[in-house]
């Protein structure tokens, strides 16, 4: 739909930015620290999958209901945070076995750093740690990318792998299933399995050579460790787990580990702390690999480390961004506008203009938001959805590929129904530009 501020009716009453004068600057590009991973959000999605399991036989193991419940609780969580997510099944035991992908919108299409983790359990229990902690550390990650409108260089995406305790199943069927050009196009993968272990290891494994024009994949899941002075031990662990089927594709490869059936040496014990001659994990493939079978300073600190490891390699985004920090309150049933003075960009605006904003309102089902295009192109981002829920906090991507960048670019919100009301608290266009595919 086309509307323009000019077919905006005499009745519609505009407050806020327009009154003030524009203030948007050009800002530097956004930082590149990782946020904080809330280990309570993670131990909440751990939680989850201990209950699934409970409800489902006792375990989240390939062709059993456990499995896809579990996956469904991901899926729900990726959708709602602005994934677009795909289930593949494949077929294995005699049994319909499926792998999640979710993709982040944005980034460089030919570039793509994607991590995994799976999320079977073995029959014999709910395997919590081995592998609800790296599938919980790994969606909560995934989360915060949304959380913080996060819009880096590379395409993230992220891969919940079915099988794996068959023989790497599905990751071997996703990777021999990805047609050649679309595997060339992943230039790192990062796995995760087993990052919350009882008598934890701080594990750092590495293969197949390194992406160019960034940092190492080992130095970048180092790097949270390095960070806050726990030392790691790299090591080798051939392949055991999903990372493997992307190895043998000449796809770099890394991963994190909290260890399994191993026995912790002294001079482990003696830097990390725990038992030395016991098994980093003695309930590994058993049934009482449950809730309480996970270290939660291992998983909290292993869940930082993700998602250093993906902001670090993840890069900046190319082309210049701007934004408009001054709030503006959403008065009940108005119609206000923040603008954004974009200058010294030649031609068009890009295909994949970022639009991050940050509205709080206690109710966003009353809200209609819109971008507005310097000639008053309408781009809608929010049309009411999402009832009762709180804050519009994220970022939308928009083809504003007809659009001449220069210009006033403004975000338009409308206070559809009585009763809640709000602020834009800030609201910034990224003008990413990437390679042609
Ligand atoms: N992938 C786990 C398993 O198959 O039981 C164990 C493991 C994870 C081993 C990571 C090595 C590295
Ligand atoms: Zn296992
Ligand atoms: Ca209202």
């Amino acid at each position: 739909m086309r509307a323009t501020l000019a077919s905006l009716g005499a009745a519609t009453l505009l407050t806020g930015a327009l009154l003030i004068a524009p203030t948007a600057t050009a800002a530097p590009p956004a930082t590149l620290a990782a946020p904080d991973i809330p280990i309570a959000n993670v131990q909440a999605h751990l939680n989850q999958l201990q209950t699934i399991a409970n409800n489902n036989g006792g375990n989240r193991a390939h062709g059993r209901p456990g499995y896809r419940a579990s996956l469904d609780y991901i899926q729900g969580r990726l959708n709602a945070a602005g994934y677009t997510t795909s289930v593949q099944s494949f077929t294995s035991n005699g049994a319909t076995g499926f792998n999640l992908v979710a993709d982040w919108p944005g980034g460089d299409p030919n570039d793509i750093l994607m991590s995994g983790s799976h999320l079977d359990s073995v029959s014999a229990g709910p395997g919590i740690n081995d592998n609800g902690s790296g599938s919980s550390g790994l969606l909560e990650v995934a989360l915060a990318v949304s959380r913080t409108g996060f819009q880096p260089r590379k395409h993230l995406r992220f891969g919940w792998w079915g099988a794996e305790e068959l023989g790497l199943i599905g990751s071997t069927f996703y990777v021999n299933n990805l047609p050649s050009t679309e595997r060339a196009r992943i230039k790192g993968y990062l796995n995760f399995d087993m990052i919350g272990s009882p008598n934890p290891g701080y594990f750092v494994y590495s293969a197949s050579g390194q992406p160019a024009g960034s940092i190492t994949l080992q130095r970048a899941l180092e790097g949270h460790f390095a960070g806050i002075g726990v030392p790691t031990e790299l090591t080798s662990v051939g392949g055991r787990s999903d990372h493997a089927a992307f190895a043998r594709s000449g796809i770099p490869v890394g991963g994190l580990f909290t260890g399994a059936e191993g026995l912790k040496t002294a001079a482990q014990a003696q830097k990390w702390g725990g038992s030395s001659g016991v098994a980093y994990d003695r309930c590994y493939h058993r049934s009482c690999d449950t809730i309480s079978n996970i270290d939660a300073t291992a998983t909290d600190r292993m869940s930082d480390a993700i998602a250093t490891a993906i902001w670090a390699l993840a890069g900046t985004p190319p082309g210049p961004r701007f934004e408009n920090p001054n709030d503006v309150a959403i008065p009940d049933l108005a119609t206000v506008e923040s603008p954004i003075t974009v200058t010294g960009v030649s031609g068009n605006a890009p295909a994949t203009l970022a639009v991050g904003v940050d509205i709080r309102h206690t109710y966003q089902g009353d809200l209609v938001v819109d971008v507005l295009a310097p000639d008053g192109t309408a781009y809608n981002i929010h049309n009411r959805t999402g009832g009762s829920a709180d804050n519009i906090v994220g970022t939308f991507t928009v083809n504003a590929s007809s659009e001449v960048a220069n210009g006033t670019w403004r975000l338009r919100v409308r206070d559809a129904a009585a009763q809640d009301v709000g602020t834009i608290n800030l609201w910034s266009l990224q003008l990413l530009s990437f390679r042609a595919s």
